[in-house]
């Protein structure tokens, strides 16, 4: 069997990846202590000067992780992912913030990450690249003379053709994409989309199986939804009601439903059209006031990039702005933390929610909401309410699907997943949970990796 190489931005060293937020992680901890093999990437940390790979061996896992600079660091990572190709593919143009300076680093790091990992390579290697830092790794790697299987995985959306034609290089990078054996993505949408980039503006030849030429060369795509371990999830989350941290979190609703939402503090996460949902649903249903509370759990990240630091004042000012106006002397209507809980914190929360709140206003696939429908208590299940704009809502159409750019519809969904009798929030519940089921997270590293080695 092939040795399997993982190669994300950030490296989740033994111990830290199940605490951490980023669904990347998540899902990768759990690919690799099943597989083994080597993790690469960046190790988070800064140097002086670009630094030889530390590496670290545990439980069958290799783990190399390389210091980049602060320059290199603000151009690849802050600036050309983060702040121009993180918006594009969320659709965000009005966000998107592009320099050639940056798109040099984002080479530059791409070429310095493949000539430290070359090296570490065997010839039987099959490698696996993640997420959109990452695109040109295929290309770097060939260049210093790689000729494994490598595979790219996209975990955001794919823009079409008209956003992705914004972005200076764009050709670059589908030429880049297509140095590469496998391409997936979450949804048929996305794969469409590429698809039509690489035929209409490359002049590729697409397939009905997916087998794609372009740029001299072939390659195959596919989608590859990710998914969770339901099973894991749910024995988690019955375990953890029993916690002192769960029943602290029962035990201050005094009897109130409770409506929870857990996100990256992200724009693409809608959290202020979230928000703002949720203040017309106090307002268009005044006798659910006093009887609901909105748990809003919002871990910061990327604070670095401007952005981010002034979408959470703006969040901040209108959660206080919906206490301010609704609040009783014994009730508060809404609960915002800027922290981030344990994986089994979280599915303790879950399970005590009526409903949650996944609302992004663009999303590769979001795991929050299959990791909470997981969580559910088969009896007496939640109901999801779930933006059309998520991948998940390609599979989880038993959801609750609720356009996120409608306030009225968000608060309308909200209220009829409160009232949803008993019967139709089991028959809801077990058909997600079936999908959960098929499409798990092993199935989809298993899927990926069968169509790579294939
Ligand atoms: P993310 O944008 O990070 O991932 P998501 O899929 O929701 O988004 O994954 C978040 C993960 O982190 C989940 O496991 C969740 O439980 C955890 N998490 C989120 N907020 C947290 C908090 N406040 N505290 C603790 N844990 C928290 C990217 C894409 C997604 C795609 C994933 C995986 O943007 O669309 O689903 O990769 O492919």
């Amino acid at each position: 069997m092939s040795r399997l190489v993982i190669v994300s931005n950030r490296v989740a060293l033994p111990g830290e990846g199940a605490q951490r937020s980023g669904g990347l992680v998540t899902a990768l901890v759990d690919a690799l202590h099943q597989a083994g093999g080597l993790w690469f990437g960046s190790s988070g940390k800064l140097a002086e000067t670009p630094s030889a790979p530390n590496v670290l061996e545990a439980d069958g896992v290799t783990y190399a992780t390389v210091d980049l600079t602060r320059a290199d660091h603000d151009g690849y990572y802050s600036g050309l992912s983060n702040a121009a190709l993180w918006p594009l593919f969320h659709y965000r143009l009005d966000l998107v913030n592009f320099t050639r300076r940056d798109f040099a680093a984002y080479l530059r790091v791409n070429a310095r990450l493949a000539d430290t990992l070359a090296p570490l390579l065997k010839p039987n290697d099959v490698v696996w690249v993640h997420d959109y830092h990452l695109i040109p790794m295929a290309d770097e790697l060939r260049r210093v003379g790689a000729r494994q299987r490598i595979g790219f995985f996209l975990h955001t959306p794919f823009p079409s053709l008209g956003v992705l034609a914004t972005l200076p290089h764009y050709i670059e990078l589908l030429k880049s994409l297509c140095a590469y054996d496998l391409v997936g993505f979450q949804t048929i949408e996305d794969l469409t989309a590429f698809h039509d980039a690489v035929v209409r503006r490359a002049g590729g030849k697409v397939s009905a199986d997916g087998s794609i030429r372009a740029f001299d060369r072939d390659l195959r795509s596919g989608v590859f939804p990710i998914g969770v371990d339901p099973d894991a999830i749910a024995n988690m989350a019955a375990r953890a009601v029993k916690s002192r941290t769960t029943r602290r979190l029962q035990g201050s609703l005094r009897g109130r439903q409770l409506i929870i939402g857990v996100d990256r503090l992200d724009y693409s996460k809608g959290l202020e059209h979230r928000f703002k949902a949720f203040a017309s649903f106090l307002e268009s249903y005044p006798v659910q006031r006093d009887h609901v509370r909105l748990l809003q759990i919002a871990t910061a990240t990327r604070s670095d990039v401007p952005e981010y630091r002034a979408l959470r004042q703006r969040l901040g000012a209108l959660a206080g702005d919906i206490a301010g106006r609704y609040a009783q002397l014994d009730w508060a209507p809404i609960q915002y933390l800027n922290r981030s809980f344990s994986q089994q914190s979280l599915a303790g929360f879950f399970r005590i929610s009526r409903v949650a709140l996944v609302t992004p206003l663009r999303d590769g696939m979001n795991l929050v909401a299959k990791e909470y429908v997981a969580a559910q208590s088969p009896e007496d299940p939640g109901v999801l309410v779930l933006s059309p704009f998520a991948g998940a809502a390609y599979e989880l159409d038993a959801a609750l699907i609720a356009n996120p750019y409608d306030p009225d519809a968000v608060a309308e969904a909200l209220q009829k997943a409160l009232l949803m009798p008993t019967e139709e929030r089991r028959q809801r519940w077990q058909a997600m949970m079936q999908i959960l089921r098929r499409h798990s997270i092993t199935a989809w590293r298993e899927s990926f990796l069968r169509v790579l080695n294939g």
